[in-house]
């Protein structure tokens, strides 16, 4: 756990198609939600490994609120996530005040089709993950297969047994890790290698995946090279600061701490 405060990259991803739970669900509030643009907002240490993105994850169990922004957008996440942002200028014109437009549970949610920033896939889908606590960051976490063991670990859990996890298989068979970052002692598509080498079987082998997570960060961090993207060939040490920087002038991120 971290001591100090953490500094996040709130990744926005717009839904291009509700799935049709959801879309049965949000019908009571389809008054406050017309011409908005809706975004499950995902709360990143890694803006630099975006390119690599294959779906989002959300936990089944958590409520989500749906949250006004401006005129024209409003966010996905948790309550506590939206009172720090309400705490950190994000609304329009630096207002505090938070303006509910609905509720709606995650594993209504899955299914529902996004557009994840800098990815190479137009649209993926929101899926289920155990782990998500409601405690950290947003409540929405994207998924980059290639360089999270968890986020790996999970989405090979969701391919091998889609009925079980109560998904269509449509929404993960296509997906494979994009290779976002070389390392010289795993490749270019670490977590895959990690998960392999600590023979780690699912989501839930949590010893083996908070070493490889470990692994994982440290060697990206200081010996990876990006290998994708505007700053291929640049140190991921170097490039972490200019993909968060471009993402948040284009407006498809902003700064979020807690
Ligand atoms: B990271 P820290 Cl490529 N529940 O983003 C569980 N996990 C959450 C979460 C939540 N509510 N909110 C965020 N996270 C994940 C990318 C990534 C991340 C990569 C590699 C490692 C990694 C893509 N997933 O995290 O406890 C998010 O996943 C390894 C630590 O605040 C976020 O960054 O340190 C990270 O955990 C934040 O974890």
């Amino acid at each position: 756990e971290a001591v100090g405060p953490q500094d996040y990259t709130a990744i926005k991803m717009k839904v291009l198609d509700w799935s049709a739970k959801a879309q049965e669900k949000l019908a009571e509030y389809s008054d406050k939600l017309k011409g908005k643009n809706v975004f499950l907002v995902a709360a990143t240490l890694r803006p630099e490994t975006m390119y690599g993105q294959t779906n989002c994850f959300v936990g089944t169990h958590i409520t989500y609120g749906i949250y006004n922004i401006n005129e024209t957008d409003a966010y996905l996440c948790t309550e506590r996530a939206i009172r720090n942002m309400s705490m950190q200028k994000i609304f329009a014109d630096g207002s505090t005040t938070i303006d509910k437009l609905a509720e709606i549970q995650g594993e209504d949610v899955v299914g529902t089709q996004i557009h994840a920033p800098l990815s190479n896939y137009p649209g993926v889908y929101v899926l289920p993950m155990e782990n998500v606590l409601a405690t950290k960051g947003t409540g929405v976490v994207t998924s980059v297969p290639s360089d999270s063991p968890d986020d790996f670990a999970t989405l090979t859990d969701l391919q091998k047994k889609p009925d079980y996890y109560h998904i269509k298989s449509e929404w993960v068979n296509f997906v494979e890790p994009i290779p976002v970052i070389e390392t010289p002692t795993y490749g270019n598509l670490i977590a895959p290698r990690l998960c392999e080498l600590k023979k780690i079987n699912s989501q839930k082998d949590k010893n083996q995946l908070a070493e490889a997570k470990e692994i994982a960060y440290k060697e990206g961090f200081y010996n990876g090279i990006m290998c994708v993207g505007k700053y291929s060939g640049e140190k991921v040490q170097d490039a972490k600061p200019k993909v968060r920087a471009d993402l948040i002038a284009s407006g498809e991120a902003f700064a979020y701490s807690e």
